[in-house]
């Protein structure tokens, strides 16, 4: 599938707030913030959408949600609490077609969501 802007902001060809990376996975501040804190964890490999995800992935969306712990303990929202949000295909709302986790918090969110 056509790469996305998430591509550029993994091969730094355009500017994003980084909060964390590694060989596997970057995670940076959202660009149209939802809460105080808003972070996509993101795989540096492609995969689509979770609907694109298969048995061979699953190591690699363990190790993105243990990511996510540790955005949340560098942006001190892990006693607070936060929530993890994947949005997949358009009745989920998915905009960008990379794979990514919504890390959110910094205020109580309401449940349920839109
Ligand atoms: P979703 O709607 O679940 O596909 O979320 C995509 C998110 O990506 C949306 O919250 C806005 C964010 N986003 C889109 N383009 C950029 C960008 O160029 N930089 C950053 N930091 N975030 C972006």
């Amino acid at each position: 599938m056509p790469e996305t802007i998430f591509s550029k902001i993994i091969r730094k060809e355009i500017p994003a707030k980084i909060v964390y990376e590694d060989d596997l996975s970057l995670a940076f501040h959202d660009l149209n913030a939802q809460a105080p804190i808003h972070v996509l964890v993101i795989p540096k490999r492609q995969i689509d959408s979770l609907e694109h995800a298969s048995e061979e992935d699953a190591k690699l969306l363990g190790h993105l949600q243990i990511v996510l712990q540790k955005v949340a303990r560098i942006l001190n929202v892990h006693e607070s609490g936060y929530r993890v949000v994947m949005n997949c295909g358009r009745d989920g709302g998915q905009s960008v077609g990379h794979l990514h986790y919504h890390l959110l918090g910094g205020r109580t969110l309401v449940w349920p969501p839109g």
